[in-house]
């Protein structure tokens, strides 16, 4: 077991008083031999995570596959053919008597109209959970139509709303995007925090020609480990780390956010680092103007405190000196090695140009 005073740590690490937000794994082997489950239920958090639209029950099918299982998901969707097809047990019909299973059509109106009257079956899935991710991709009807209602119920109900989504490709035209930046408008106005993945960005992983099909799975792939990373972080923080109080602490009205994740084969925490930091999707994010980081880093057991330690000072280092930083860092059972950045802070509209 590895017990670390939080003040004594972040002096080791050198992070000054940003580091007083570190939150650390104090009781490691605890946190190792328990289920996610389990975990949940000594931090007394309870996680539900909603896919709604199209995207949104690809993802999920995603982290299923992924082996999250003990997370509570659920897809939403207007569209009774993806809904079908969705490996999700929990599954809610947006719609059923009006669209005979035929999606909102890229309406956002109906999407909104459909999750509305589906209010009651929602609030009952969602009741008592702390944290709700909603993953959409903004753009089309139903996602970006539901989602905010989604957010909404989410908060009535007093937990905290995360949204996960996907912005539309410049080729999709002015349209989804317009309905785009409505539907997150409505969606920040609901949610402490959104992870932004600009389908635009996404580009920025290959080459020239590379082929759509790639592009669209690797924006899945980017949404399913932010989220997982997340609930990593809720989850893995040892009992009595991490309450309702600190979540809701640290991710109050958090705005956007964009992601940059590492891992190296080799186990090394500073290569897994360098390649979060590099990562394709943050080309474009003006990382000046970020005001808080939250950094996770999960280590392999042969790791050393002087690569942890530098590893947290590369990351400090691409950032103004004001910035907040929230580090985690666990050492992972099976020696996987992975560094997640989520970047935030920026305004709203810094966001949706
Ligand atoms: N990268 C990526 N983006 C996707 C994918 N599917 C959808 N999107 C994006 O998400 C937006 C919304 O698409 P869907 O999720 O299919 O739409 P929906 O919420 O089901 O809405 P309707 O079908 O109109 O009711 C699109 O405009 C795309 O930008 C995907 O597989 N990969
Ligand atoms: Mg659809």
């Amino acid at each position: 077991m590895m017990n670390f005073n939080r003040r004594e740590f972040c002096k080791t690490l050198g992070l000054g008083t940003a580091g007083l937000l570190l939150n650390l794994p104090f009781s490691l082997s605890t946190c190792q031999r328990k289920s996610r489950k389990d975990l949940a239920k000594d931090n007394e958090l309870t996680i539900k995570v909603i896919g709604l639209g199209g995207l949104g029950t690809r993802c999920l099918d995603q982290m299923i596959q992924m082996g999250l299982k003990d997370i509570e998901f659920t897809v939403m969707n207007a569209d009774k053919f993806s809904l079908v097809q969705s490996l999700c047990p929990s599954k809610i019909h947006l719609g059923e008597s009006s669209t005979k299973g035929n999606g909102c059509g890229m309406n956002p109106e109906l999407g909104y109209a459909y999750t509305l009257n589906s209010q009651e079956t929602i609030t009952t899935i969602l009741r008592g959970s702390d944290i709700v991710f909603i993953v959409a991709g903004m753009g089309g009807g139903t996602g970006t139509g539901g989602a905010p209602v989604v957010a909404r119920i989410a908060r009535d109900l007093g937990a905290v709303p995360i949204g996960v989504v996907t912005m539309p490709f410049s080729f999709e035209g002015k349209w989804r995007l317009r309905n785009a930046q409505e539907g997150l408008q409505k969606l920040k106005e609901a949610s402490d925090l959104i992870i932004m993945v600009p389908n635009d960005f996404v580009i920025n992983f290959f080459p020239p020609q590379v082929l759509l099909i790639d592009v669209l799975n690797k924006s899945i792939d980017i949404i399913s480990s932010s989220v997982k990373n997340l609930l990593d972080f809720f989850l893995a923080s040892a009992s009595g780390c991490l309450y309702f109080s600190d979540v809701k602490n640290l991710f109050s009205r958090l705005g956007l956010a964009y992601a940059g994740i590492g891992s190296d084969p080799e186990k090394s925490i500073l290569r897994a680092v360098q390649t979060a930091t590099d990562y394709p999707l943050l080309k474009d994010v003006p990382l000046s103007r970020a005001r808080k980081v939250i950094c996770i880093l999960r280590v392999s057991s042969q790791e050393r405190l002087a690569n942890v330690q530098y590893a947290s000072e590369i990351v400090v280092k691409k950032f103004p000196r004001d910035t907040d930083f929230i580090f985690h860092v666990s050492v992972d059972k099976s020696d996987r090695t992975e560094a997640v950045l989520f970047i935030s802070g920026f305004a709203w509209e810094q966001s949706v140009s």
